[in-house]
């Protein structure tokens, strides 16, 4: 078989940057897509975008988790073909954005629920890691992945902030600390955190391309295609 192209991850936090880093790692390579996660043209990503954009629609956290993790199946095929065909493909979150934003709800509410004010049933498979990743087993595994973190205070001051199901600073905390929590980083050496605290859009895309350089992401590659495993 020719070699493949290679799949690299962009996970952040909401307006960390990633879409626009996602797009310019995108335009450097000249056969190459950018693939966003939850992607809301799809059947299921259309009942994802009700869910997000329209606070009164209600799913349990378990439905709305398995959705997220479905909408990345509706796409599997056609990763797959386009990185056989040589494509880079740029994914704007994944796996790793399911992951932490389902913890986070699970933590979010535990929190309410210690408020006597507030009745409110926490759902333990939310709060269960294993449990999270379940749906996501087997997708392609992303050959780079990188974490875009900053403190809390310059994400808020970000332009665009507020209009979406999760866009709350308390919880954004909650999903920082999840995401951090979950990134295998001292076991697996495709992850890198990338801090882009006080830094310009010019000098985060060198940071990601210096590292894309050195993981050796940037080329053709003869290793088989991974597969999201425990
Ligand atoms: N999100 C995204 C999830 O909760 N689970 C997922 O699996 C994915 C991919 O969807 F708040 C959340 C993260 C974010 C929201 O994402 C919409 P964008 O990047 O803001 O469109
Ligand atoms: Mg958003």
């Amino acid at each position: 078989m020719s070699p493949r192209g290679q799949l690299i991850l962009i996970e952040g936090l909401d307006r960390s940057g990633k879409s626009t880093q996602s797009s310019i790692l995108t335009a450097k390579f000249s056969k190459s897509k950018l693939l966003k996660f939850p992607d809301r043209t799809t059947k299921i990503g259309s009942i994802i975008n009700e869910y997000l954009t329209d606070k009164s629609v209600q799913l349990s956290d378990q439905s709305a988790h398995l959705l997220f993790s479905a909408n990345r199946w509706e796409l599997n095929n056609e990763i797959i073909q386009l990185l056989n065909e040589g494509y880079f493909i740029i994914l704007d979150r994944y796996i790793y954005s399911g992951i932490a934003y389902s913890l986070a709800k699970y933590e979010f509410s535990k929190r309410n629920a210690n408020d006597s004010t507030v009745t409110s049933t926490v759902d333990e498979q939310i709060g269960d890691v294993n449990w999270l990743i379940g749906p996501d087993l087997g997708l392609p595994k992303p050959d780079l992945t990188l974490f875009l973190t900053l403190d809390l205070a310059e994400l808020s001051n970000r332009k665009g902030w507020g209009e979406e199901r999760y866009e709350l600073q308390e919880f954004q905390t909650i999903v920082k600390k999840s995401f951090l929590r979950i990134l295998p980083t001292d076991t697996d050496d495709s992850i890198e955190i990338v801090d882009v605290n006080n830094k310009n859009i010019e000098q985060v895309t060198k940071l990601i391309w210096d590292i894309v350089e050195k993981k050796g992401v940037n080329a053709l590659t003869e290793n088989p295609i991974k597969k999201v495993s425990i």
